[in-house]
């Protein structure tokens, strides 16, 4: 008889980890089921999520990549020959030792996308490597919040939401509804059942805005005007935290003299919300204590307004009196295992590549130079932000130096996690650049359209394959994962793998001390005095919040600690800023205008179920619940159009034009929201089809341009673009 063994282990199909327990016979997975004792411990997660239902499935879908594979023919033929691990090692790690004698080590880049697993191995891997060419997608995901919110308070904060304490929700370019079926979207709904103000500020009335008792619908990009407006309200009014502003703000003067202009009638005529429902969120949030305040990628990928829109919310916050507060936000702590910045080696070796980083000259924030800075500040209270994330190299300056060598070639890639095809913006320039290099080289669970064109495609281990440890990059106290149900099925790997056994290859090895990922996790974790076995018991690592840490005394000083900023104070008017020659006040930039030729405004990507990015669409069963790509528009825009329900349209831009079908919905009119991440692993995988990659896909229609991109951080624009559209 075999022996079924059930085992505590994690679903990894979002950054969530939700706890499974897998039935495991034969060191095969054959079931799994929801884990209720481990992290996050809500049965109401995991019975709302069609995901992890498929873990099963996955293990053996019929398009994962099992061996290591080499290219045999021409560049994206679809040709493979199975090879092994350490043949395929071996040739990476000498093409790469060749491509640095000749060009130096930045002519290495790495492409990581959304935290599908743990990036730090990479990170250590380029840092002894000596390359800075790491890219993501930080500049218009996290980092914006991120730097923002450290240069206005000396660290990154986390909205709260209490039960029964929490008074106001305001949530700002975010659906949880689609993004995010945690235990947070799972408390706002209970939060507006009990009738609780929600506001909601989105120029679709999701199924997050559809919750709210005041929905803002604003005009896409105009949101800097609309949280000015609703300072200038609360300042004018005096609903502001006078005890907090006095005490623990700097600038509150320059402030008031600031949104003295952003009267609710010019802000209802740039962005589209009436002054009334403006002075109703105003007072809703200055008036109900705590109040909660979330932002998403609405506001993340406004191009030049992303910074300005930051820090209007942040000092909304802050003289609402809702910093550090419960039920408000907190102002996380540093970590108590080691911190990604250590893992990662980037402290100890930055100098020997942060010289060659791309467009530093520019980049005020997200650069070695910007990262120095900060660190000044967080230092004040021994804290470190990680660096890679918030230096890692524009996206766009990347591909051009693939492409044209300047202003030094780029001529290998190694792509772990992300499909760029997909997910970066502009897909001719990315599909160009590809094209152009020496080795590219894909870390990956399934074939992409990113992998069909590279020179080696290695298998990784994915779900229930490998332990897990997720942090928030170091910024919070704060760890989760768990243990791997079974082997790694075929010849598949952990990552952390890859980059020891290449490290190994090239001179790394007193770098690599640990035996195996799992190894390297207990190490981390030690620091903290608990064990692997103790910490996947419970699949979570974390300690009681503490609040209102800036009254703490300082017992060297006799005076509370405050915060770690320029002025030891709340930043309304930022000093720091001020000194790089930055505005000190959130100032509003001029909108990427609609033309007569491109008359509407286009937003490309916001999320929905049962997809993520360009994840899951060769899976039949999520395949079956969400089959094609729409385009979003009002009923009075399809009206205007002569479009109905269903009709197939192309959305054209400036860079492309791309299908999708028309679906009726609530929202701003002259506003087209498409889908991203579509493409069709159905269709043969090889040139010049790729998967169907030049069908729908949204970023065919987007540009990441650097010169035109915000020059603190390189944000560019995903938001408001200016379209057009077309019946097929
Ligand atoms: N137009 C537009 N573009 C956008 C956005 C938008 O809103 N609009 N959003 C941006 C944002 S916020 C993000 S975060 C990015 C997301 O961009 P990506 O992270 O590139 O998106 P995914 O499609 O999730 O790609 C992840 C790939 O990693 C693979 N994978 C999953 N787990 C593992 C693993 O453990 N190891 C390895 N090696 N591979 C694994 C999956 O099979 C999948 O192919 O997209 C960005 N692009
Ligand atoms: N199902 C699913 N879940 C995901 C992902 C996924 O791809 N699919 N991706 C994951 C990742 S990588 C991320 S970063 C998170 C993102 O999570 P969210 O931030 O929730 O993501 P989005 O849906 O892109 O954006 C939120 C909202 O911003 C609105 N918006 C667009 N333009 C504007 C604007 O100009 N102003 C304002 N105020 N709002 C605007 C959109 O209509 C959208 O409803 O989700 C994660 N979860
Ligand atoms: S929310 Fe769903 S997809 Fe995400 S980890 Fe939990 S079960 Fe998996
Ligand atoms: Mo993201």
């Amino acid at each position: 008889m075999t022996k079924v063994k059930y085992i505590p282990t994690n679903c990894r199909f979002c950054g969530y980890q939700c706890g499974l327990i897998a039935q495991v016979e034969q060191d095969r997975a054959v079931a799994v089921e929801p884990d209720p004792t481990r992290y996050p411990g809500e049965e109401r997660v995991m019975r709302g999520c069609r995901r992890w239902r498929q873990a099963v499935e996955v293990m053996d879908h019929p398009q994962r990549v099992n061996y290591p594979l080499k290219r045999v023919g021409e560049r994206g033929s679809g040709k493979w020959q199975r090879i092994s691990w350490e043949q395929a090692l071996d040739e990476i790690a000498a093409k790469l030792n060749d491509l640095k004698v000749q060009y130096g080590p930045e002519t290495l880049a790495t492409s990581i996308g959304a935290p599908h697993t743990s990036y730090w191995p990479l990170h250590r891997f380029m840092a002894l490597f000596g390359s800075p060419n790491n890219m993501g997608i930080g500049q218009i995901c996290w980092n914006p919040g991120i730097l923002i919110n450290t240069l206005t308070f000396g660290w990154p904060i986390d909205m709260e939401l209490v039960p029964n304490h929490t008074a106001c929700v305001l949530l700002w370019g975010v659906n949880p509804a689609e993004s995010d079926n945690s235990l947070l979207w799972h408390t706002i709904c209970e939060f507006s059942r009990e009738g609780n103000p929600l506001i909601v500020v989105d120029p679709r009335r999701t199924r997050t805005a559809e919750r709210a008792t005041l929905w803002l619908p604003v005009r896409p990009g105009t949101d800097a005007y609309l949280a000015l407006g609703i300072l200038h309200v609360i300042i004018a009014e005096g609903w502001y935290d006078k005890t907090f502003v006095k005490t623990r703000c700097h600038g509150f003067d320059y402030l008031v003299e600031h949104v003295q202009s952003y009267e609710p009638s010019l802000v209802e005529s740039i962005t589209g919300v009436e002054a009334d429902k403006i002075i109703e969120a105003a007072r809703i949030f200055s008036q109900s204590t705590p109040a909660s305040l979330l932002s998403g990628r609405g506001i993340d990928q406004l191009g030049k307004n992303s910074v300005p829109t930051h820090r209007a919310l942040a000092i909304l916050r802050a003289i609402t009196g809702n910093i550090d507060m419960p039920g408000a936000s907190h102002l996380n702590e540093m970590p108590d295992f080691i911190p990604e910045i250590d893992l990662e080696l980037s402290e100890q070796f930055f100098i020997t590549y942060c010289e060659k980083q791309l467009g530093k000259d520019r980049l005020v924030l997200q650069s070695y130079q910007g990262y120095e800075r900060m660190r000044k500040l967080t230092a004040q209270h021994a804290k470190r932000l990680p660096m890679r994330y918030l230096t890692s190299a524009h996206p766009n300056l990347v591909w051009q130096a693939m492409i044209t060598g300047k202003p030094y070639p780029i001529r290998s890639l190694i792509v772990m996690a992300s499909n760029p095809l997909l997910t970066q913006a502009d897909t001719h320039l990315v599909y160009k650049a590809l094209q152009s290099l020496d080795l590219l080289v894909v870390l990956e669970l399934f074939q992409t359209p990113t992998s069909m064109l590279a020179d080696y495609v290695l298998p990784s281990a994915g779900i229930l394959e490998r332990p897990l440890m997720e942090t928030k990059a170091g910024t919070a106290n704060l760890a989760y994962g768990g243990q791997q149900a079974v082997h790694p099925y075929y010849e598949r790997r952990p990552d952390f793998d890859f980059w020891k056994g290449l490290g190994m290859r090239l001179g790394q090895e007193e770098y690599w001390p640990w035996e195996s990922f799992r190894e390297s996790l207990e190490a981390c974790l030690s620091p903290a005095g608990i064990t692997w076995e103790e910490f996947c018991e419970t699949g979570v690592y974390d300690q009681p919040n503490r609040y209102i840490k800036h009254e703490e005394v300082n017992p060297l000083t006799g005076k509370p600690v405050g915060f770690a900023t320029s002025s030891g104070k709340v930043e309304l008017y930022s000093e720091f800023l001020a000194e790089l020659g930055c505005d000190p006040l959130p100032n509003p930039q001029p909108l990427i205008e609609i033309s007569k030729e491109y008359p509407l405004q286009l937003i490309s990507g916001a999320r929905f179920q049962p997809y993520y990015a360009s994840s899951f669409r060769q899976l039949n069963t999520l395949r079956a619940v969400h089959p094609e790509p729409w385009a979003e528009m009002s009923a009075v825009t399809a009206k205007k159009l002569g479009l109905e329900e269903g009709y197939p349209i192309w959305v054209e831009t400036e860079r492309g034009k791309a299908r999708f079908k028309v679906k009726i919905a609530q929202m701003r009119d002259e506003v087209i929201s498409v889908e991203y991440g579509w493409w069709y692993p159905e269709i043969p995988g090889a040139e010049p089809i790729l998967g169907g990659l030049w069908i729908s896909n949204a970023n065919i229609l987007t540009d990441g341009d650097f010169d035109s991109s915000d020059s603190l951080i390189g944000t560019w624009t995903y938001n408001g673009l200016p379209c057009r559209v077309r019946k097929v």
